[in-house]
């Protein structure tokens, strides 16, 4: 059967497109930095492109395409280029469209590396950035110059869960002939699948859901066409950004029960948002499932479910979000989402802090926020725990 006709899960568990020459059900990890040719004239063809083959692991490998081709297939992608972490999927984008005297125009808040590093790396090489508001997409038209060439946002944003409208803001950048990408390490394809709103790149930190498991850091590039592949394949390649065999192969492993696990986390995140702002020690709640989220109904539109990041700010501010960090006890106090284990932190003086306090303060990043991916444990287990926490706040 086609990939192209089977359901999300059963492409998950599939998808990839790999046969194994000595029937292993599950695709092997290709140990090897480098291939062996037939001949010489093999070699020079494998080089040339007049016949595929592998040449060379940074170039690819089996196990990694495999890999690259599923997660292409549940994207709705023409190619996926995996890397070596989420932020090497990140600068594979900004170095492939931006450099000296182009322009990039992004959300205000973003995973706080992705906007650092366009704030105290990029400009070295001569690479200007706007951070705007593009939860209001008239934001964005205002903020394209004639030399912008990218649009770069993130939805659900980290950590605001502020949703953009990926639709609307295609619309104006296409316009301009400037391509758009999405973040989409907040859904995976599971949730939202932005080339159907007319995006150009995706990209995803697999650390996250599409691994789930909390045991590697790894990313992904998926581009919508055969053009943008070829801008950003060589990037990849060239910079030494690539992932490496074993790691495809746990991604591949996560990758298969990432909608089953989505199902059971999102469940409970609905639960505990609603138990969050019920609590009287919760000044806000910010979950794209609670009616209060101020882009509710463009979250119904365009997820198809709220997810399971939820951030929110207590009476007491960053001193009782401290308190509540310290006292969790089944919950880690660590960085990073999407695992099947539940993590709380604050951003504010954690994934954030490297950002300057104006633009903390303009992407709404309060002191008080703090941030939570549910995970896969019982939910009673899960509200009991942060209920305790809470009567120390
Ligand atoms: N994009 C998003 C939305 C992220 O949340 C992260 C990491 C990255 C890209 C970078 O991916 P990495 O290189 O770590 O695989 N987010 C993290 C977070 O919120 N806490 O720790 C890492």
């Amino acid at each position: 059967m086609q990939d192209e006709n089977l359901g999300f899960n059963s492409k998950a568990v599939h998808a990839g497109g790999f046969e194994d020459p000595k029937g292993s059900a599950v695709t092997p990890i290709y140990q090897t930095s480098t291939f062996k040719f037939k001949n010489a004239d093999h070699g020079a063809k494998c080089f040339s492109g007049e016949e595929d083959g592998y040449i060379y692991t940074r170039i690819g490998n089996p196990t990694i395409e495999e890999l690259e081709n599923a997660v292409a297939s549940l994207e709705g992608g023409f190619g996926g280029i995996a890397t070596s972490s989420g932020m090497a999927a990140v600068n594979t984008v900004y170095l492939a469209y931006l450099g000296a005297g182009k322009h990039l125009v992004a959300h205000n808040s973003l995973y706080g590396p992705s906007r650092a590093i366009m704030e105290s790396l990029y400009p070295k090489f001569g690479v200007e950035s706007s951070f705007i508001d593009a939860t209001d997409p008239e934001n964005v038209r205002k903020t394209i110059k004639p030399n912008t060439a990218l649009i770069y946002l993130e939805t659900p944003a980290n950590p605001t869960i502020g949703i953009t409208d990926i639709a609307e803001i295609c619309k104006i950048a296409h316009e301009h002939n400037i391509p758009v990408c999405v973040d989409n390490t907040f859904c995976s394809p599971y949730l939202q699948k932005p080339f159907e709103f007319g995006v150009d790149i995706v990209l995803h930190s697999m650390t996250k859901f599409i691994n789930g498991h909390a045991d590697i850091v790894a990313g992904m590039v998926i581009a919508k066409d055969e053009k943008h592949y070829k801008i950003m394949r060589p990037v990849m390649v060239n910079m030494g950004f690539n992932m490496d065999p074993h790691q495809a192969w746990l991604t591949r492993r996560g990758l298969k029960t990432l909608g089953i696990r989505i199902d059971r986390a999102q469940q409970s995140a609905q639960k505990v948002a609603e138990f969050l702002e019920n609590h009287p020690k919760v000044e806000w709640v910010l979950y794209p499932g609670l009616a209060s989220h101020p882009q509710f109904e463009l979250a119904k539109k365009q997820m198809k479910g709220p997810g399971a990041m939820i951030s929110f700010g207590l009476k007491g501010g960053y001193d009782a979000g401290k308190k509540m960090m310290n006292q969790v006890q089944m919950a880690l106090l660590a960085v990073s989402l999407g695992g099947i284990e539940t993590l709380i932190q604050h951003p504010a003086s954690m994934t954030h802090s490297k950002l300057s306090k104006e633009s903390k303060d303009a992407a709404g990043i309060t002191d008080g926020l703090v941030r939570l991916s549910v995970g896969i444990e019982d939910l009673k287990d899960i509200i009991a725990d942060l209920e305790q926490a809470l009567k120390h706040v």
